[in-house]
């Protein structure tokens, strides 16, 4: 037991990624938003709580239809081949979600996402009106004239789609005004200030109303809307509701909705915050729905000092370096290296010298130095407490301060090395024996100290490491071999 937990202090804990666009394999910024997920959710079974972890992919999007089509498959062949691709990236990378929800799916999401837009229509909230604006596939959205940078919208670098449409509309803009008292009372809470204060501003901006649907013969996939099938649901619409709908929402079967909702955290980066903190919470509140208790908004992964990004072709492929480095490694790197609320900028090299800084010469080798003196000197294995206070180390992680939290862990590491330093317990041992043991079993229990908190962060490590110290040997390879 890391901490202890009664019924008292156990709670239910809901942590959700976005539901990734599967147009394309997952890069290191898609694999970033997902392992923090998974460390929150380690970190709250950890401590006893009653956790669920959803992810999934996003479908219903012309963005697949024509990358099926380039690659000379059909949709469904294509979407099954992909969405193959991103659970092999997250069994490798250690990811311990609960579901993975598809939006294509008729059983498990249809029902959720249609009985929220009947709410929503009998709320008054859904108006047919016709509409002119320029669409962005890339963003699923409307976009402005004055988003635009020479014609083209920058973040795709692809001209926008004129259309003139009749479509189902949301009346936004009503709820403009309660959302922002509630972000304002931190009853929803954004999470860092910047990311609040952004939208808060905006919100004092007013919100508009917004196209809720496409007309059924324009767009070639999506949910259709009740009663109307001239139209189908517009796809953030539909990947909002992914959300409730993957926990039973509108289904006879929903104790995971009972249970599990409103969600604790809901994971997204800083491109989809306008969705998530005014449109999803505006639909929430039309459908008399609780909203989620925080949005934890992190920054991108740049490469190079851009956005690491499918459309910009400057994307780390996560396989390759858990191929040449391990998962262990990937995580590590994402979770100390990269703060959570600004962006971070990753190349190869600097993976590499953290890699051979800190978990070859660092951890990997502290590991082996302590074993192999626990190993030759201790005639049973150090005896480790039940129970460690880890308030410190704990309140990071409760802050979403990842890297400190990580900063802690290689804070204890190099005062076992220190001590090793300083104390000399393998010469000790031989002129003091009683004194050199003592030494030798404190390290260990210092070093089991290093694997509890290591749990969320590097999981296999740490079952490794408790293994070693458990069974008082050393390690027969290095847990993390030097790379050159
Ligand atoms: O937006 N750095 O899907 P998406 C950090 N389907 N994180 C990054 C990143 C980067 N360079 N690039 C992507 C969608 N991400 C919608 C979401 S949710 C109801 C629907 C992460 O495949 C980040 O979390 O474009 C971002 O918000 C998400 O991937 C977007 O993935």
């Amino acid at each position: 037991m890391e901490k202890k937990s009664s019924n008292s202090d156990s709670h239910s804990f809901y942590i959700t990624t976005p539901i990734f666009y599967p147009n394309a394999r997952l890069h290191l910024g898609h694999a970033y938003t997902t392992t923090v997920c998974d460390i929150l959710a380690r970190y709250h079974r950890l401590k006893g709580d009653k956790t669920y972890f959803l992810t999934g992919s996003d479908e219903n999007t012309e963005k697949v239809v024509r990358a099926a089509t380039v690659a000379g498959k059909s949709t469904k062949d294509y979407l099954d081949e992909i969405v193959g691709n991103f659970k092999d990236l997250f069994s490798k990378l250690g990811i311990s979600y609960d579901q993975f929800i598809r939006t294509t799916d008729e059983i498990n999401h249809y029902s959720g996402a249609i009985e929220l837009w009947n709410r929503i229509n009998k709320s008054g909230d859904l108006e047919k009106r016709s509409y002119k604006g320029l669409y962005c596939v890339g963003h699923e959205s409307f976009i402005t004239e004055k988003d635009l940078v020479d014609g083209k919208c920058p973040d795709h670098n692809e001209l926008p789609q004129v259309l003139e449409e009749t479509n189902w509309f949301f009346k936004l803009s009503k709820y403009t005004e309660a959302i922002k008292e509630k972000i304002s009372s931190n009853e929803f809470k954004i999470v860092p200030d910047s990311r609040r204060n952004e939208i808060l501003a905006l919100l004092d901006r007013g919100l508009e109303d917004i196209s809720f649907s496409r007309p059924a013969n324009t767009v070639s996939i999506g949910i259709p809307v009740p009663n109307d099938s001239s139209q189908k649901m517009y796809v953030w619409c539909d990947a909002l509701s992914n959300y409730i709908s993957a926990l039973g929402f509108g289904r006879t079967e929903d104790s995971l909705y009972k249970e599990f909702w409103p969600a604790n955290v809901h994971v997204i980066g800083k491109d989809i915050l306008r969705f998530h903190a005014a449109i999803w919470p505006a639909m929430l509140l039309s459908a008399g729905i609780p909203l989620p208790k925080t949005l934890f908004v992190h920054g991108f992964i740049t490469s190079g000092g851009k956005k690491m990004s499918k459309s910009l072709g400057n994307v780390i492929d996560p396989l390759q370096l858990i191929e040449e480095y391990g998962a262990e490694a990937v995580r590590y790197y994402l979770a100390r290296h990269i703060s959570p609320f600004e962006d971070g900028d990753i190349t190869l090299e600097s993976f590499r010298e953290a890699y051979n800084a800190h978990l070859a010469n660092g951890l990997g080798n502290l590991v082996s130095r302590v074993m192999k003196m626990a190993e030759a000197n201790l005639e049973a294995p150090a005896v480790i407490p039940e129970w460690e206070d880890m308030t410190e180390y704990f309140s990071y992680l409760e802050k979403f301060e990842i890297n400190k939290a990580v900063d802690c862990i290689w804070a204890a590491i190099t005062e076992i090395d220190k001590r090793i330093q300083e104390d000399q317990p393998f010469k000790l041992v031989k002129a003091d024996k009683d004194r050199g043991q003592k030494i030798i079993s404190e390290l260990v229990v210092k070093l089991y100290s290093v694997a509890r908190m290591l749990n969320p962060i590097l999981p296999d490590t740490s079952v490794k490491m408790k293994k070693y110290i458990k069974e008082n040997k050393t390690p027969s390879t290095p847990l993390f071999p030097r790379k050159e």
